[in-house]
């Protein structure tokens, strides 16, 4: 059972059970099976926390997340996981192959499959360039990678379960515009819905919809040309 990957929310709102405040508030959006959503706003404005629902890592207070028309909460959470690949904001490599990094999660994964990942999250050139390729350690004794470097082998990690949702959080910071605008039109190719929180223009440009979270509240969403004719704060963000 594969997922198209449309995502909905209606109306969700979510506060964390050991705070005052609530952090969302009634968010309402719709997505395509396949497209490229990007999620903008300052520090703080729960970005992450919107992402997080998704994979039902927290459970909204209000509100009905839904993918495919299901709302999530009838949904196996072994499925939901599998279903979808999310890359976290802080990067955890360990010590060991780029192979076994990559492979973490899914010890089962193939070397094809891995590679099959790599290639997608446009980190296997620099890969196989290593003179150990995919056995190359990293850590102490091993390479070390750049930032934008590992932010793709993570992003590959995510990918080796073939997910229908990719949920980014910050992961395409590091990498330069080309590199990025690559990586979202491959996952286009393979028609994976993918969210991807970031603060750059340039990640926003070609996404299907763009959701600008502010203090919790969906301030405005809509494509580039929509944003920039009708949110000041986005104009704001683009001209600086
Ligand atoms: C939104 C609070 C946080 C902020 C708001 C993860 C987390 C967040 N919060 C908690 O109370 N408990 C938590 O476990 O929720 O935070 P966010 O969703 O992390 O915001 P962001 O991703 O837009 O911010 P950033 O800095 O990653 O760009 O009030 O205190
Ligand atoms: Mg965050």
């Amino acid at each position: 059972d594969t997922i198209n990957g449309a995502v909905t929310f209606d109306h969700v709102s979510f506060q964390y059970p050991d705070t005052q405040a609530a952090v969302l508030h009634d968010i309402s959006f719709e997505t395509k099976p396949g497209a490229t959503v990007a999620i903008m706003g300052a520090t703080g404005a729960g970005k992450t926390s919107l992402v997080g629902l998704i994979p039902r890592l927290y459970e909204q207070n209000t509100g009905v997340v839904k993918i495919d028309g299901k709302d999530i909460t009838t949904l196996n959470t072994e499925y939901l996981r599998d279903a979808i690949g999310y890359v976290p904001q802080e990067i955890i490599l360990f010590t060991g192959t780029i192979q076994d990094n990559i492979a973490w999660g899914k010890e089962d994964a193939t070397l094809d499959e891995i590679i099959e990942a790599a290639k997608l999250a446009q980190i296997h050139d620099t890969i196989i360039s290593f003179p150990m390729g995919y056995d190359t350690m990293l850590g102490q004794k091993g390479v070390n990678l750049s930032g934008g470097q590992k932010q793709r082998l993570t992003i590959a990690r995510a990918l080796v379960r073939k997910p229908g949702i990719l949920l980014l959080d910050d992961s395409t910071s590091a990498l330069d515009i080309r590199t990025e605008a690559t990586l979202l039109q491959a996952l286009r190719d393979v028609a994976c819905t993918t969210f991807l929180i970031t603060q750059k223009i340039s990640s926003t440009l070609h996404a299907d919809l763009i959701l600008l979270l502010e203090d919790g509240s969906l301030l405005a969403q809509g494509s580039h040309e929509e944003l920039l004719e009708n949110c000041v704060l986005y104009q704001r963000i683009y001209e600086s």
